[in-house]
């Protein structure tokens, strides 16, 4: 057994949250209620990158407490924090030096993931990123979205992963050790097996025990719900689902509270604290750890509905001395 997973498979509890330029919209575009996960809102909606391009200069999360969201997590007895540094919208929750899509070029001239990495220090528990190989707004990612009219370059895709590397040695270099790079997005034709071991690899070669999932690899769980072959990755992420005999390799079940990873204003379909606690002990009992979602607001809120069940769920974690 590997040293560096033996913090992951000891963990049981982590916190999952999607944050970004899709908290502004929360749902909503021209009017209407967009059905689906709030952070699918670009491509439910068809919204062309120009159009959805004025959400970053809404964003101004002026009530974001890093502190207070790593006690939230570690209140309800979670070990880790893995948080969007960047979703499909391609936005970057960190001042990046690539480019300008990403916070720093926000009103809101802060950077999160550095305050949550302080305060996940001083609290004990490891911050992960997750990180969208899909990039609805990079011009050089393909395939394109069908209502995208900029002007394609079919040889654009090898600086798009050049683009996505020199982002993510930003995340593993000034953010200290960082858990687990959580890949998502992988399914699309442009990405092949062999990126995904070429992009494992650079992983590792920046931070060795950095903990990579499968979705790294074009091969392992997409939306068509393919059983993984987890030929590249360190452990499988069955997605809103608990396995029924577990796996025999280490795995995380990810979860929503409600019906959305982003926040999405129109959601109020809360899974209840006795669910949450039952799915905690189901998959701590089958060995795997469960990656529990809360969706921040634009102003940097996670949701009461969220906060309140946190914190039913861990005095549950504390009275029966952790999962
Ligand atoms: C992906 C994202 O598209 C989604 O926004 C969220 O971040 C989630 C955690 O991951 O969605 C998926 C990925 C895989 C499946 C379903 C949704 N799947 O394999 O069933």
């Amino acid at each position: 057994k590997a040293a560096r997973m033996k913090w992951f498979e000891e963990a049981r509890f982590g916190m999952f949250i999607h944050w970004g330029l899709y908290s502004v919209p929360a749902g909503y575009w021209k009017g209407r209620m967009i059905p689906g996960a709030g952070e699918w809102i670009m491509h439910e909606a068809k919204i062309k990158p120009e159009e959805y391009e004025p959400f970053r200069d809404q964003f101004n999360p002026v009530n974001f407490d890093a502190m207070k969201w790593v006690k939230i997590a570690k209140g309800a007895g979670m070990k880790y924090i893995a948080i969007t540094s960047k979703h499909h919208e391609g936005f970057g929750m960190w001042p990046s030096a690539q480019g300008d899509w990403n916070i720093g070029h926000t009103r809101f001239h802060r950077d999160p993931l550095k305050e949550l990495a302080a305060a996940c220090k001083k609290e004990g528990l490891k911050l992960c990123f997750y990180h969208s190989i899909m990039d609805w707004h990079h011009p050089d990612y393909l395939p394109r979205r069908a209502w995208d009219t900029r002007p394609v370059d079919p040889t654009s895709f090898p600086r798009y992963v050049q683009y996505m590397k020199a982002q993510l040695k930003e995340l593993l270099t000034n953010y200290g050790p960082i858990g687990i790079i959580w890949f998502d997005g992988q399914w699309e034709s442009t990405w092949n097996h062999d990126e995904g071991i070429d992009l494992y690899r650079y992983i590792r070669s920046l931070q060795p025990n950095v903990i990579v999932n499968d979705r790294v690899d074009s091969g392992n769980l997409g939306p068509s719900k393919t059983p993984f072959t987890r030929s590249v990755g360190d452990y499988g992420t069955p997605e809103q689902t608990i396995p029924a005999n577990g796996l025999p390799y280490p795995w995380e079940t990810c979860m929503t509270m409600n019906d959305t990873w982003g926040f999405h204003a129109a959601d109020h379909n809360w899974k209840s604290t006795e669910t949450l606690v039952r799915n905690l002990i189901d998959i701590a009992s089958k060995g795997g750890n469960y990656l529990l979602n809360v969706g921040p607001t634009s102003l940097g809120e996670i949701p009461d509905p969220s906060i309140e069940r946190l914190a039913e769920v861990g005095k549950w974690t504390k009275a029966n001395g952790e999962a």
